[in-house]
């Protein structure tokens, strides 16, 4: 079966969304998702201009040998506009094989684990009480596990307190926008947050929360310690984590367990991560890390040192990332949870898919393949515009992180 054409679509049905499609001689076609908010066109130009050459006229079934070819072939190694562009290319060659086996993805990886997928939403608000009602209603609609975030005493605006309450896109100016951030503000208020949410709605939700990059190991620490008493399920992103060593302080103090890893690329971000059990999830996920082939293998070094998979899972990873990320999560041993933000109804048009959510839970179909498509003629109908996440300074104008 060889590759015939590859199309990269771009598309902003609310959002932008860069995905490809292969076609094969033999009629049979697979998608996939090579979104990077905020620089989406890097990816669609690798691609296009340095990928699409090499993949007219080879054999679609060479899933892994292609993976080769452009990880070593490219000389360069990492980087997520090359590791995305990979894992657009991986997704729709698996998509092809599972639809020419005539199976559901989930059964050429290894077959269910089981029933459904455990996922957690995004409640959010402006203050304490209104972050305290939001997770109560996501408690309502069946979620079993939620993450909080809240606007902080005493700052304008931060990261994952939303305009939309159903439909959270921080990607909301075409120029960065600027947030202002204090970190002692933060650490003195979100322990009476996780307070207040285990007095009203008692031990039974899990609860998670994401700092987002914004402490030190010290403060990371500091802050696990303040909210043992509310167990959380996970404290995400607690460091920024290039130093990965940097989590052995965070671990020596507190046992919040953490997770990490939706920003990095490839097994090398969180090889001593693992191997010293310095996090309990891995968050790194299939559309910016090389794809399923590549994500079977940080999934199984993670497996040894028990730690559980925990994948990104905001809007800015398209429909076509989260069916795949589910027919993954279906079969993976060391499954922990699955993020799930609903995509708008404009996108789901554009992306239509065999997922769907029940009582906590998200289910996939038994449709060959990964189960999502693209209608291109919609797509078609929703030219790109540009959209920056935005920057993040200190109260004196220090550049810091968002
Ligand atoms: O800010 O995907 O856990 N989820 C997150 C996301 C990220 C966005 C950035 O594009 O941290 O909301
Ligand atoms: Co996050």
């Amino acid at each position: 079966m060889k590759i015939r054409a590859v199309k990269v679509i771009v598309t902003c049905p609310g959002r932008n969304f860069v995905s490809v499609k292969i076609e094969t001689d033999e009629g049979i076609y697979g998608v996939g998702d090579a979104t990077l908010n905020g620089r989406e066109l890097a990816v669609a130009s690798y691609i296009q201009d340095h990928m699409i050459p090499c993949l007219i006229g080879r054999d679609a079934s060479q899933i892994e040998d292609i993976w080769q070819f452009f990880y070593r072939g490219a000389y360069w190694r990492r980087g997520s506009v090359k590791m995305t562009a990979i894992a657009a290319i991986d997704m729709a060659l698996w998509d092809i094989k599972a639809k020419a086996a005539n199976m559901p993805l989930y059964q050429l990886l290894g077959g269910k684990s089981r029933h459904g997928v455990l996922v957690y939403g995004h409640a959010n608000g402006k203050d304490l009480a209104e972050t305290v009602d939001e997770v109560g209603r996501y408690i309502d609609l069946g979620y079993k596990a939620i993450r909080a975030q809240s606007g902080i005493p005493g700052l304008a605006g931060t990261y994952g307190v939303s305009k939309d309450k159903a439909f959270y896109e921080p990607a909301d100016a075409d120029l960065p926008s600027e947030n202002i951030w204090s970190t002692s503000k933060y650490l003195n208020f979100l322990p009476t947050l996780f307070s207040a949410l285990r007095s009203t709605y008692g031990n039974e939700p899990q609860l998670l929360h994401d700092v987002h990059h914004r402490l030190t190991p010290i403060e990371a620490a500091r802050l696990g310690k303040d909210l043992e008493p509310y167990h959380l399920f996970w404290l995400e992103d607690a460091v920024p984590a290039e130093l990965q060593e940097g989590f052995r302080l965070i671990r020596q103090h507190t046992i919040t367990p953490l997770a990490v890893g939706e920003v990095f690329s490839s097994i090398f971000d969180c090889q001593q991560l693992i191997t010293e059990q310095l996090i309990d999830y891995i968050r790194t996920t299939i559309v910016h890390a090389g794809g399923i082939s590549h994500l079977r293998k940080v999934a199984a070094l993670a497996e040894i040192y028990h730690i559980k998979t925990g994948f990104h899972g905001a809007t800015d990873l398209s429909p076509i990332t989260m069916g795949c990320a589910l027919h993954f999560d279906t079969w993976v041993s060391n499954f922990g949870i699955q993020e799930y933000m609903p995509h708008t109804e404009q996108t789901n048009e554009v992306f239509p898919h065999d997922y769907h959510f029940a009582h906590g839970y998200l289910m996939i179909g038994d449709k060959p393949g990964h189960g999502t498509d693209i209608n291109e003629a919609l797509a078609a109908k929703y030219p790109y515009q540009r959209a920056y996440l935005p920057i993040n300074r200190l109260e004196d104008g220090s550049m810091f992180n968002w």
